[in-house]
């Protein structure tokens, strides 16, 4: 079945478009690698202790179904060559971290090299939850790139006779922040695919959008300094 998303980058204005299609997602090792990626899109992973980040990662990296994981330690990348739906080949840097308080300032640091950001809470973990809107969400406001491009996942889909919180309860927090919204589930790999294709096609769009606005921004620059220097040349 192929599955159509629309990038919040297509909503009403002029800038790149592009739709997203599961099929057209590939991943591609170096053998099959036609020319050098274009850029390079990091995207962090944050949320509480035990949520399931790590087994995310390497669900969507490595095929690897969940299983016992031990607490990442410090931070962790994960890196893999992607082609996209718009045809673009990215180089895409998965950053995993630590979800205990000690780590926080650590993590920190990593916070504003991210071009796209992934939250995840455990559906059964209250703590989870909350942890997002008091720390996690004014943290990403204060300390990463302005308008981050963010998914909010709500983990562990398969634990439904534990679940706390409801699927409308993500959907809010995630509509309030402008955030794309999932719940995920590692052990029968539900949505993880989709949920990491998402994140990191419109987060490409989102970058390319941007520098199309630097580029903008620059050039208007030089014209405006141009004119002055034009109308003082012409200037008794
Ligand atoms: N039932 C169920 N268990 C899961 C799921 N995802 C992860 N787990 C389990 O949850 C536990 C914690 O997963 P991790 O991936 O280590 O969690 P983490 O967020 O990386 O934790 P820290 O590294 O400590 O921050 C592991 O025992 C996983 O097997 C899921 O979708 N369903
Ligand atoms: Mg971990």
């Amino acid at each position: 079945m192929m599955k159509h998303f629309l990038s919040k980058c297509q909503l009403g204005n002029n800038k790149i478009e592009g739709s997203i299609t599961e099929t057209s997602f590939q991943k591609i090792d170096n053998s099959s690698l036609s020319r050098e990626p274009e850029t390079t899109l990091t995207i962090i992973t944050l949320g509480f202790s035990g949520v399931g980040k790590t087994s995310l990662i390497q669900n969507f990296m490595n095929g690897e179904l969940a299983g016992l994981q031990l607490a990442t330690i410090g931070i962790e990348y994960s890196s893999s060559k992607f082609r996209l739906s718009d045809g673009s080949i990215i180089n895409c840097c998965i950053v995993d971290t630590n979800g205990t308080e000690r780590y926080r300032a650590l993590n920190e640091n990593y916070f504003r090299q991210a071009d796209g950001c992934i939250i995840i809470y455990d559906i059964t973990n209250e703590q989870s939850f909350e942890e997002i809107k008091e720390y996690y969400i004014p943290k990403i406001k204060d300390k990463c790139k302005e308008n981050i491009t963010t998914i909010l996942l709500g983990n562990k889909k398969d634990k439904e006779n534990e679940r706390k919180i409801s699927i409308e309860q993500g959907n809010k927090l995630a509509l309030e922040n402008n955030f794309i919204f999932k719940e995920t589930c590692c052990s029968e790999r539900i949505n993880v695919s989709e949920a990491f294709q998402t994140i990191i096609e419109v987060t490409n769009l989102d970058k390319k959008n941007r520098e199309i606005d630097n580029d903008t921004i620059k050039i208007n620059k030089n014209n405006h300094k141009r004119i002055k220097k034009d109308k003082k040349s012409n200037c008794c």
